[in-house]
């Protein structure tokens, strides 16, 4: 998610965003809320599913975050709303019991329908569900100061630390093999073997990237293969964008749940890292502008062990460095694969998105291999100063 945009009403398009915002009037009068809706606005820069802010009067009452739920992606709505139900009820009890022991940290709630469920199927087949907004917050793509990267970092370390008493194995697996580098692979070499939308041989130097570094990828499915790293229940998108700030620029909250499930702890820290330490934005078209901002990197690293040091193992804190390595490297993946796919997953902007967006992630990681060991050094202080 990222600032609220203002819906724009061109000219030729004036009737039909009329009558979506009608429709979306209709939907959420489904759900059970409070006030009077005021305006619905787009909201974020999501690429999988559709978001809108559900701003009510008085101004007292809650406001609200509507998503249409992409379901071709989660086609098992009710196990995604129970994964969601289940990790934001355990947070938000902690929360209630232990007041003031996390800083004004938060954790939407969804919002009941009017019969009572969490999730709305319209007649047209799309699927709804409802958030509490947080008051008073934004996200941002890109990130300003030393000062956020740190704030993210414990945001999203304590999503962890809050979550990590909870049995990871009795959440459903919602997208099954999800951060599997095998599985991922496997689809991407079917596609480059059937080459279904004649985009192959433009991208060779991408595909030949992508093969030169497979065979190191495959360590984090090995460490837990191992024992070695254990599965906790992890958010899995960990954007920086997925963040929300108070005016005051303190972290308060982390959203766009969907893919909480069973997970390594290191998906979550290099996902972060991946879209909260570059100095370009995802889909960069000038790739001098990437950079790692080892700044960043220490930033939310610090913030991210101030929370995350007493249930990490030594295994994953000296995977913390691959880690973000292997999220660039696995997400460049997955946006090259459906380039040549002829782009049916992440929603795209023009001809090329998804292939501007994989080679900004090999550029980010090229930037990663060559700073590698200051980052290890990066960690090893932080972690040396802690214990
Ligand atoms: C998708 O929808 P969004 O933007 O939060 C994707 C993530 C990718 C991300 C890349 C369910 O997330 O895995 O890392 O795009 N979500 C899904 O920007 O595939
Ligand atoms: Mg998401």
């Amino acid at each position: 998610m990222c600032p609220i945009v203002p819906i724009v009403v061109k000219k030729n398009s004036k009737q039909k965003a009329h009558t979506q915002m009608n429709n979306l009037d209709n939907i959420v009068s489904q759900f059970n809320t409070e006030g009077w809706v005021q305006r619905i606005e787009p909201l974020g820069s999501g690429h999988i599913n559709d978001s809108y802010l559900v701003i009510t009067h008085p101004d007292t009452a809650q406001d609200y975050v509507l998503q249409r739920i992409n379901h071709h992606i989660f086609t098992n709505v009710p196990e995604l709303i129970s994964n969601i139900l289940r990790v934001t009820n355990h947070i938000n009890a902690k929360l209630q019991h232990q007041p003031g022991d996390f800083n004004g940290f938060e954790i939407t709630r969804l919002i009941r329908t009017n019969e009572g469920t969490y999730y709305f199927h319209s007649q047209d087949g799309n699927y709804w569900r409802m958030y509490t907004h947080i008051r008073n917050s934004q996200s941002y793509d890109i990130v300003g100061t030393k000062n956020m990267a740190f704030e993210g970092g414990k945001a999203f370390g304590l999503f962890q630390h809050l979550a990590s008493d909870m049995d990871a194995s009795s959440l459903y697996e919602i997208l099954p093999g999800f951060h599997n580098i095998a599985i991922r692979l496997a689809t991407f070499r079917s596609i480059v073997s059937e080459d279904p939308a004649g985009r192959v041989k433009q991208a060779r130097e991408e595909i030949a990237f992508i093969e030169a570094r497979c065979a190191e990828m495959h360590t984090i499915v090995q460490l837990g293969e191992q024992g070695l790293i254990p599965l906790h229940v992890t958010h899995n998108d960990t954007k920086f964008n997925n963040i929300l700030f108070n005016p005051g620029m303190k972290a308060i909250s982390v959203v766009d749940l969907d893919t909480v499930m069973p997970g390594y702890v290191l998906f979550d820290f290099g996902d972060a890292i991946r879209t909260g330490a570059s100095t370009g934005k995802e889909d960069e078209a000038d790739l001098s502008r990437i950079n790692i901002d080892l700044a960043l990197f220490k930033a939310y690293s610090r913030g991210y062990l101030a929370m995350a040091h007493n249930f990490l193992n030594d295994t994953e804190t000296r995977h913390l460095v691959f880690s973000a390595k292997f999220m660039t490297y696995i997400i460049g993946l997955r946006f090259l694969t459906d380039h040549l796919n002829g782009d049916h997953y992440f929603k795209t902007y023009f001809p090329g998105h998804n292939l501007q967006r994989a080679r900004a992630q090999f550029r980010l990681l090229q930037c990663m291999e060559h700073h590698y060991a200051e980052m290890q050094e990066i960690i090893h202080a932080i972690t040396y100063q802690k214990h």
